[in-house]
């Protein structure tokens, strides 16, 4: 080994790794041996050919038998201990890649590194191996990853519950033209090692059928016949930072109740015999692709109820296992609803309530209103789900009957506080008419839970004045609240920067086991920002960063970048709401104006690369459409001799969490830039200025917190305000000025595509009509103030001294959003529960 110039195990050779293992300290040694056994065991796999994707299986189970013994002692401190309990459902959980942050949670990275070494491998090599779970769109998915790792770190106990897709988002592929194109993600053809199946733990789940209500007066009903599905378990175990404690993700894979219909099989229809069993596995087939858009499909409803009676059996056995009369449920059992997407579930307790547990209506409804939380995590209309009524009714039958009874008593309530008012009896009806009539999942999630929230402080006030407004009026302001959200500093700093990391430990004296866990103190970073040695080495880790960058475009993608340029990166579904249309436009009218400079203008202005990444819902066309004149653009600007040098652009394809984990380090400013009142949220600018990076945005979602805490100096703000959206689309659709006269520079952008400088422009029509009518998102309004706060970020990069100091400043501010003090939030101020350590 070149750099310790002690001996390498040379990879492969059987008799120098059965010999026994030299210059290995006891520690290192049990992972040796637990990795040689499960090579030959696990595995039986020889060391003579094993190659890294063997290497990376066998330490991904040798890591799994650690995390293995801290969940089974996790699970028997709750039994033991017995405290409430909080679970969250969520359709997603977009988790990445395990191996890394299991090693740095366990605190045994350096021992695997030196492992294996000593058995001829490299660590990082090996990480490399590993397939992403992506079973989740965007940052709503995300979000919940970052809360479980939270939840652990935290002590708290918490499951998740989700469903076991088959297929994860997509794999974004674009062609020649620039057209996204989807291939399926069989992530599970290499094996999941962080999976634990449960053969044991299975429910019955039933769809269709007949529902039939109870002459006696007691509001039961019995539901049978139609289908019935097996939901099996499997479990992922989620270590904590530091901690013993291991929380559980609980999966749920759908399989056929009986293996195949025999009476077809034996009158010789072997398809129609195979059918159902089919029809079965389909449930838990595929993820839904669709991110902030519901998509109203009877497969996508059948995956929210497989998903929630599941869970909602599987916590009642678990309630039940402690002997404790069924009034005490909300005790001990806290549920999240992540979004409206299992609002089934209150239905369903209903249902299990009423039907099995023989409760009244009144008592049940209570359990059910002290059980459940509801997250709201989008305003936008398009993405609040509504089913309609007949779907329902066909799919579910005994839960349409409920859903018609709750809103019932609920009508009877809004009238008597509110006499005669038919208006706000319409508003706020669980049905909407119609036909079909719909069912209001926002709205039965919020009658049916304790207490509603929004995930940023903007957001949580337009959820109580928008959309939720009526119930707010009804309900009191008290049962409406904010969390926002936050992002895990393990993986969004101490894994994918290391090297920031240490100097952050370096600088603040702290050891980073203290700060990863108590973010604000980050805080201490303030003290440091004028020394001149912390500068230049922060500066050195961002250009380290950005080659890192460079060298995964190289090998990856096989192009050259620049890395001696600033970096600018849009990460983030495709969404017109997100803008990446601003960005693009933004990059040709910077690309017109650099040809218009004599070359030696040019030298002086700052030079840049750009970066986008992200993929478009399938079925979106004005998404795919903006992908391809990235694209496109590209092409062109990236072969232009004149101005190559000052500006280059590029479009990642295949966004993932591995990916951000490389982008987020590398770059210098990043771009959120919806139209204000549109992004929640937002958690990918957090993990931008976690890693000293700045932040270009509208004044909305965490933007505006970000910017409170870093200070306005440190942030770039441009755009329209949220009180101003609501006009400025009037205007636009009732008193519409030509754009050749309202913002000219944008104009000539338009020209420029429409005139094929990048290609046929007609192409490109159907996405700048969107703009040059309507222009629902307001670009025409915005692009000039955006245009000049992209010339301020320019000016102050042109001052790198200034320019790292409001780095570390961004950085020094992030305190605020550790997903640890989200969940805290959500604990204490939600769910009522407490920190239950594992000894
Ligand atoms: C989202 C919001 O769009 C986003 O702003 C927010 O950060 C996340 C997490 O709260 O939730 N809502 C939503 O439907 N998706 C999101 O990412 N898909």
């Amino acid at each position: 080994d070149e750099v310790t110039g002690k001996e390498k195990w040379p990879r492969g050779e059987e008799a120098v790794w059965k010999a026994g293992l030299r210059d290995v300290d006891a520690e290192e040694k049990t992972i040796t041996n637990s990795i040689v056994n499960h090579v030959q065991t696990s595995l039986a796999r020889q060391a003579y050919n094993l190659d890294n994707l063997g290497a990376y299986q066998a330490v991904a189970l040798s890591v799994r038998d650690d995390l293995i013994i801290n969940w089974n002692e996790t699970q028997l401190t709750y039994s033991r201990k017995a405290p409430k309990r909080a679970y969250y459902l969520s359709l997603e959980f977009l988790m990445g890649r395990s191996l890394d942050n299991s090693i740095l949670n366990l605190g045994l990275k350096d021992k695997y590194a030196g492992g294996v070494d000593k058995l001829g491998f490299n660590l990082e090599d090996l990480l490399d191996q590993e397939r992403d779970a992506a079973l989740g769109n965007g940052g709503l998915g995300r979000l919940a990853a970052c809360l479980l790792d939270s939840s652990s770190t935290q002590e708290l106990p918490v499951w998740g519950y989700g469903l076991r897709y088959k297929y994860g988002i997509f794999k974004q592929l674009i062609s020649p033209e620039g057209q996204q194109l989807e291939a399926p993600d069989p992530w599970l053809d290499h094996q999941n090692p962080w999976e634990l199946p449960r053969l044991d733990v299975i429910y019955d789940v039933r769809f269709y059928g007949e529902a039939k209500r109870s002459s006696d007066g007691s509001g039961r009903a019995e539901w049978s016949g139609g289908q019935e599905v097996v939901a099996q378990a499997y479990d992922v175990p989620i270590p904590g930072y530091h901690t013993k404690n291991t929380n559980n993700l609980r999966l749920w894979e759908s399989k056929p109740k009986s293996g195949f219909d025999l009476n077809s099989f034996n009158a010789g229809n072997y398809e129609g015999a195979i059918e159902s069993s089919n029809s079965a596995a389909a449930i838990t087939s595929v993820l839904y692709p669709n991110d902030n858009t519901s998509f109203g499909k009877e497969l996508r409803l059948k995956q929210q109820y497989f998903w929630t009676a599941a869970s909602l059996a599987d916590i009642m056995r678990r309630f039940k296992n402690q002997d404790k009369p069924i009034s005490a449920f909300p005790e001990f059992i806290a549920v999240q609803l992540n979004d409206t997407h299992p609002t089934l579930a209150i239905p369903e307790l209903m249902r299990i309530l009423i039907d099995e547990e023989d409760q009244t209506w009144d008592k049940a409804w209570d359990i059910v209103t002290n059980t459940f939380f509801y997250t709201n995590h989008t305003v936008l209309p398009e993405a609040l789900e509504k089913w309609p009524v007949p779907l329902l009714q066909h799919v579910l039958p005994r839960h349409m009957q409920i859903i018609f009874d709750i809103n019932l008593f609920f009508m009877g309530q809004v009238e008597k506080k509110f006499p005669g008012d038919r208006e706000r009896l319409a508003r706020m009806s669980l049905i909407e008419e119609g036909s079909p009539q719909q069912v209001r999942m926002a709205h039965l999630a919020c009658i049916g839970s304790r207490r509603v929230n929004g995930v940023a402080e903007l957001h949580s006030d337009l959820v109580k004045t928008t959309i939720l407004k009526d119930f707010v009026e009804f309900y009191g302001i008290s049962r409406f609240g904010n969390v926002t959200n936050g992002i895990t500093p393990r993986r969004w700093l101490d894994q994918c920067n290391p090297t920031l990391s240490a100097l952050i430990s370096s600088t603040l004296k702290i050891p980073k086991e203290v700060w990863l866990k108590d973010l604000p103190k980050l805080e201490g970073l303030l003290a440091h920002v004028d020394d001149p040695e912390l500068a230049k080495t922060w500066a050195e880790i961002k250009q380290a960063n950005k080659e890192r960058l460079a060298h995964w475009v190289q090998v990856n993608l096989g192009l050259k970048i620049n890395t001696n340029v600033m970096y600018d990166i849009q990460i983030k579904r495709l969404h017109e709401y997100k803008r990446q249309t601003l960005n693009i436009l933004g990059v040709i009218h910077r690309y017109l104006q650099l040809k218009a400079l004599t070359p030696e203008e040019r030298k002086k202005t700052n030079r840049k690369a750009v970066f986008f990444a992200g993929k478009a819902a399938p079925g979106y066309y004005i998404a795919k459409l903006t992908i391809r004149l990235i694209v496109n653009v590209a092409r062109i600007i990236n072969a232009d001799k004149d101005t190559n040098e000052f500006l280059s652009l590029y479009f990642l394809p295949d966004y993932s969490v591995s990916l951000a984990e490389v982008l987020i380090p590398s770059s210098d400013i990043s771009q959120h830039i919806s139209t204000a009142g549109t992004e929640a949220s937002g958690t990918s600018n957090m993990k931008f200025c976690l890693n000293g990076g700045l932040l270009l945005g509208t004044v909305d979602g965490a933007n505006i917190e970000i910017a409170e805490e870093v200070g306005e100096s440190n942030v770039f703000f441009f755009g329209h305000l949220t009180p101003d959206v609501e006009d400025l689309r009037y205007q636009h659709q009732y008193h519409a000025i030509p754009i050749e006269e309202k913002c000219p520079a944008l104009a000539n952008v338009l020209n420029a595509v429409s005139g094929g400088l990048f290609g046929d422009g007609g192409v490109y029509e159907p996405l700048l009509n969107t703009i040059r009518q309507g222009d629902h998102y307001l670009l025409t309004d915005d692009f000039d103030s955006y245009i000049q706060a992209l010339a301020m970020v320019d000016v102050a990069y042109l001052d790198q001294k200034e320019w790292i100091k409001k780095s570390i400043r961004t950085t020094a501010k992030m305190g605020k959003f550790s997903t640890d003090r989200a969940i805290q939030d959500y604990a204490q101020e939600y769910w009522n529960i407490e920190s239950a350590k594992v000894e």
